[in-house]
């Protein structure tokens, strides 16, 4: 038996470390590393089963062309020549504009998620996508008040004493962070969740507070409100790191606690108590990750509250500040110029949002007469499922889909490529959730026919007849290009390093504090408080036909779309169910445990109605992911700046 060392690429946080057992050339276990600092040996309730996805009897295993009506699945087996054949002459014989490569985060390897596949579509001029559904108004937000979206090293939570989860479901969505959190709290922290659900999350807190969807912008101006008239600012750290605080204090009047406990459903003793507690004590951190970005005002509500740590001079503190995600510091230490090659790209093309897929589908002009899908599967993840269905019946849109299975996007292409598991290619995996670069080996060869995303790219660009050598780099190639950075923090890893090791820390100083002595990176150095695109934001009101704001979180044994199709997964996560408040259900006639229909314009959704207190009136609340279609009620609306999803800006009705 020999064992390889691998890195987990869902698009996830913990970028936890695995080790794979092989026996004759088949993997028999997989389990997480115990020496890694994050993973420190476990997986979580998905991963744990990671080889029964590899083994799974319904992967693609060989080239499939569709065989019966769109959308019907039916597909027969062909060779990899003929399939390569046949797409390069559909794709030859269109405008490039009219060809839409449309990929996420499916696997968020470095080399894999994005490399030949964008040098290859770039330098075709096929058209651009804007891949905004997550992280990207966040980063939009926090760049307006910090210049950069960076944050502290999550690691050193441990040294936080306040701590507060701002829409974001810990247990569930980024389990390895708890353990640090739970350090903290050995060491007396206090543990604050603000989140319109009562999650899991929010059960284990020392206080849950519960506000009304999207309001969050008005809670934070109204504990700066309460720093400003009790002194709690810290002036020294204001006056020396900022611009703009004397109108920001003007601004603030008008926000008096009294004044938002409406809006936000929080009473103003609650929130005085929070803005007290919140001042009073240090290091405090404030954890936000995506959930209040996937609101109409998201950017307006990042950069509002980035301005809370600035305020009490958080960031001067280890442990203090603020952490969302590590990608962008990640990827600002590599060489993604060299690894992508922006400056081969055709100039000028149409970019396309991929939030607006299915009105894109059905009425772009001119049209998109031929989609290629990787990593990602827009039928469950996208919003306005019904409308993308629409898009993708259409007869003259011939769509490509390279993925592990048959998914629910892939079930109406017209040919379905199989793709390589992450033990069966090569890649490194950075992090959004910590600081290590991870080095993932092959374990097993390609399973069947298989291709990763970058052999993939070779054998289109081949087709195409194309023949620049950087269309054919190898991966061993590729990642010693994004390696090849004289960037400090890189110092000492290397491609040999990271092979043999597994996994390396960013070569930060060890005591790192991006803000405690300013450094802003705005234009004038200084973070922004100008009170300009600050505020509550537009929320969006419910309307007399849909009257309940849907929030559809993500769910703890999917992994956004994926493990959809895998029967231990389904049957732990069970049925859909809708959350509803006692007093909107009673007003219905909603019977606890009965089947309901959930509705709106958009769609209609069969239901498990579960009558409870965890959400507030006025909010329902079902899970995202897997199988589940919630994205059938799930409006196409973009966010105030980063061009994202106001998915949780969703109103529906239940009926009986
Ligand atoms: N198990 C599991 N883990 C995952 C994923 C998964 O699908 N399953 N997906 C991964 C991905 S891609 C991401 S981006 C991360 C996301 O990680 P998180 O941001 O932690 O997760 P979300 O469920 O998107 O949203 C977090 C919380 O925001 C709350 N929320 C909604 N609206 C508001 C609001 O207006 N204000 C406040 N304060 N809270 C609000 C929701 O109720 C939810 O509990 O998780 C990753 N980890
Ligand atoms: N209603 C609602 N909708 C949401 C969200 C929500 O909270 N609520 N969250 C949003 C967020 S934050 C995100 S990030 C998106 C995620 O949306 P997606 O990116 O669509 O979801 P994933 O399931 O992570 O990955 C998609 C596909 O990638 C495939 N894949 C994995 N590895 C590889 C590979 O190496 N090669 C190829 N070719 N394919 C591979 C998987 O099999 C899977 O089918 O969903 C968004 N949608
Ligand atoms: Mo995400």
């Amino acid at each position: 038996m020999t064992t390889i060392r691998g890195a987990c690429a869902h698009d996830c946080p913990d970028t936890c470390s695995w080790l794979v057992d092989i026996e004759d050339g088949t993997a028999k276990r997989l389990y997480g590393d115990p020496a890694h600092p994050f993973t420190r040996g476990g997986l979580c309730a998905k991963v744990n089963h990671y080889l029964d996805r590899v083994y799974h009897p319904d992967r693609v295993l060989h080239p499939l062309k569709r065989s019966g009506p769109k959308g019907s699945g039916q597909f027969q087996r062909v060779s990899w020549d003929e399939a390569l054949a046949d797409i390069a002459s559909r794709w030859k014989s269109i405008p490039p504009e009219e060809l839409l490569l449309y990929s996420l985060a499916g696997t968020q390897g470095l080399i894999q998620m994005a490399s030949l596949d964008r040098r290859l579509f770039g330098s075709m001029g096929a058209c651009g996508l804007e891949r905004n559904i997550c992280g990207e108004v966040a980063v939009a937000g926090l760049e307006v008040t910090q210049g950069h979206s960076w944050g502290i090293d999550p690691e050193d939570i441990v040294h936080s004493r306040y701590i507060v989860l701002w829409g974001t479901n810990t247990i569930v969505t980024n389990l390895h962070l708890w353990p640090f959190i739970q350090q903290a709290r050995e060491r007396g922290a206090r543990l604050i969740v603000v989140d319109p659900v009562r999650t899991r999350t929010a059960e284990q807190a020392d206080w849950h507070i519960p506000l009304k969807p999207a309001s969050d912008g008005a809670l934070a101006l109204a504990m700066m409100h309460v720093w400003v008239r009790d002194g709690l600012v810290d002036l020294d750290y204001v006056r020396s790191h900022t611009e703009g605080y004397g109108e920001l204090v003007e601004y603030l009047r008008s926000f008096p606690p009294a004044a938002v406990a409406d809006v936000t459903g929080i009473s103003a003793d609650d929130i005085e108590l929070f803005a007290r507690e919140y001042a009073a004590t240090r290091p405090s951190l404030l954890r936000p990750l995506i959930g209040i970005e996937h609101h109409r005002n998201g950017g307006t509500l990042f950069r509002t509250l980035a301005m809370l740590p600035i305020l009490l001079g958080a960031w001067r503190e280890r442990g203090g500040g603020l952490f969302r995600s590590s990608g962008s510091l990640q990827y600002s230490t590599l060489n993604t110029r060299k690894l992508w090659m922006p400056e081969v790209y055709k100039p000028g093309v149409r970019v396309l949002n991929m939030a607006n897929l299915g009105n894109d589908l059905c009425s772009a002009e001119p049209p998109i007469r031929s989609l290629f899908v990787h990593s990602v599967n827009p039928m469950v993840t996208v919003p306005n499922r019904n409308r993308i269905r629409q898009g993708l019946l259409r007869d003259d849109l011939f769509t490509v889909v390279h993925d592990l299975f048959i998914t629910e996007t892939a079930a109406f292409a017209d040919y379905v490529l199989p793709a390589t598991s992450q033990i069966e290619h090569l890649d490194i995996v950075t992090s959004w959730g910590h600081h290590y670069l991870s080095f993932n080996h092959p374990a097993i060869a390609p399973r069947g026919e298989a291709v990763s995303n970058t052999e993939l790219a070779r054998r289109l660009a081949r087709a195409l007849g194309r023949a620049e050598p950087w269309l054919f780099d190898s991966d061993e190639d590729l990642l010693r290009q994004a390696l090849d950075s004289d960037h400090p923090w890189l110092e000492g890893i290397t491609y040999e390093n990271l092979a043999a090791r597994g996994y390396q820390k960013l070569a930060q100083p060890e005591d790192w504090r991006p803000y405690a002595n300013g450094g802003f990176h705005t234009p004038a150095g200084k973070a922004n408080l100008h009170p300009e695109r600050i505020g509550p934001g537009e929320i969006v009101a419910a309307d007399r036909d849909y009257p309940l704001q849907l929030i559809t979180g993500k769910s703890l044994h999917f992994l956004n779309s994926s493990y959809g199709n895998m029967e231990r997964h389904l049957r732990r996560s069970g049925p859909l169910f809708v959350e509803i408040h006692p007093a909107d259900a009673r007003s219905r006639n909603l019977e606890d445990g009965a089947a309901v229909k959930v509705a709106n314009a958009s769609g209609q959704l069969s239901a498990i109605c579960r009558i409870t207190d965890r959400v507030r009136q006025g909010v329902v609340s079902m899970p995202f992911g897997g199988a589940y279609a919630v994205n059938e009620l799930t409006p196409e609306m973009p966010t105030d700046w980063g061009g994202g999803s106001g998915f949780y800006d969703a109103f529906v009705e239940v009926h009986p």
